[in-house]
């Protein structure tokens, strides 16, 4: 499949720097912000600052350095929030069926309430 990457979505904006964010984390290769709707006391996204339209793109296309990076951002935003002991779910929407409202990869970090049972 060719993945088709719209560097006008709103995450390419921020990663430039034409619209803000509350940064809680930056790397090399990773950026991590508050989501505006947060959905829970904790509500981080996790991006890389490559172009990639979601999670089997990044996977497959990006650089050994890059999905590194990306996977510790994660691991260390967990961390940075608390969310470790009380337990967080990590959540990535693609495409359609998944309702992905933003088509530049992220990894949604929950945590800081019980967030019941998603899978039956
Ligand atoms: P989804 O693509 O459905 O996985 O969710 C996209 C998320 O992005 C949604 O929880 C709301 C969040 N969001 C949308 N626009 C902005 C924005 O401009 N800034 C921030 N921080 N979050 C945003």
């Amino acid at each position: 499949m060719a993945y088709v990457y719209d560097d006008q979505n709103i995450f390419a904006k921020i990663l430039r720097g034409e619209i803000p964010n509350d940064t809680v984390l930056e790397t090399e290769h990773s950026l991590a912000f508050r989501d505006i709707q947060p959905q829970a006391p904790v509500h981080v996204l996790v991006i890389p600052k490559g172009p990639y339209v979601c999670y089997d793109h990044f996977a497959l296309e990006a650089s050994d350095a890059e999905i590194a990076d990306f996977t510790r951002a994660v691991g260390e935003v967990c961390k940075q929030e608390g969310v470790q002991d009380g337990g967080y779910r990590i959540i990535s929407n693609a495409g359609e069926a998944g309702v992905q409202e933003v088509p530049h990869l992220h990894i949604h970090v929950l945590g800081g309430r019980g967030l019941g049972r998603m899978l039956q």
